[in-house]
């Protein structure tokens, strides 16, 4: 963590210029992504949440350190997708309805693009008719949904049923992500599988297409 201990102070205070600044500079001295994430990025997140959760940070700090965080992101994103080629499968991916977190979702999206699969990203609030239209238009193997609320979790079960009822259950298959939810969770929606990590998501993803 020391190498990275100023990108995770600035993403922490919100210091979204500082952060991809020092972001920068790390790559530029050779540092690896999966490194910046692993030993900055990703603490410095769970710190900002520790602090919300004891009422140290209150929501202008969460957005504030979102912020920086989605600075990063946005200059780390294509990196992570070049770092792979091949088009494995397609899949829509999206942040369920009702949850605006999408910074896990985008790290999702572009892990998957890196493991060489074309990523249709809905975005985030995305409703189930949405899926169900890009399933349609794009013919995606698999839909990834991402939730990071406990009250937004019951959406997943609503996209699963929804698109069991539109008769596409056959064709695409539902994983699922975010910080609430399980393997057990994925079991009792009728998902066909469930990841912890971005990294997680792509190996699942891997998996089911090649089964
Ligand atoms: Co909010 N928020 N937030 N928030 N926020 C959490 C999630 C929370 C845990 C904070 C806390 O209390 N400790 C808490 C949820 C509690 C709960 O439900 N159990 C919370 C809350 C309560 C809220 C609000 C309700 C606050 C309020 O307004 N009172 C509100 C809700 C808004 C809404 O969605 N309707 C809210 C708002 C926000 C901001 C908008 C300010 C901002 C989001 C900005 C954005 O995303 N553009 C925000 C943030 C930043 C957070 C924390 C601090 C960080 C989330 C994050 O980006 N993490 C978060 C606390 C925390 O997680 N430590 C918190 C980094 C990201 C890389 O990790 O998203 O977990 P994560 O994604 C991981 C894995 O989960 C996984 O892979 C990713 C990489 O490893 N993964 C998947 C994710 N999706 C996957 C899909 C997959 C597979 C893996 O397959 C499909």
């Amino acid at each position: 963590m020391a190498e990275f201990k100023d990108l995770y102070e600035a993403v922490i205070v919100g210091d979204r210029e500082r952060a991809v600044e020092l972001a920068k500079a790390a790559l530029a001295e050779g540092a690896e992504l999966q490194d910046l994430l692993d030993q900055g990025l990703l603490p410095a997140m769970d710190e900002v949440g520790r602090r919300f959760e004891n009422d140290d940070f209150f929501v202008p700090e969460l957005l504030i350190a979102a912020r920086a965080m989605k600075g990063v992101m946005e200059l780390i994103t294509p990196l992570v997708a070049e770092a792979g080629v091949q088009l494995r499968g397609r899949i829509a991916i999206g942040t369920v309805r009702g949850d605006l977190h999408d910074i896990g979702k985008n790290l999702v999206a572009a892990m998957l693009e890196g493991g060489g699969f074309q990523v249709i990203d809905l975005g985030k609030d995305v409703p189930s008719d949405q899926f169900i239209r890009a399933v349609n238009e794009s013919q995606a193997q698999i839909v990834a949904l991402s939730a990071l609320l406990t009250t937004t979790m019951p959406a997943m079960r609503t996209i699963v049923q929804d698109i069991t009822e539109a008769k596409m259950r056959d064709r695409v298959k539902i994983i699922i992500g975010g910080a609430p939810v399980n393997q057990k969770y994925a079991d009792e929606i009728g998902a066909d599988g469930y990841a912890e990590t971005a990294s997680g998501a792509v190996a699942l993803a891997k998996d089911l297409l090649s089964a």
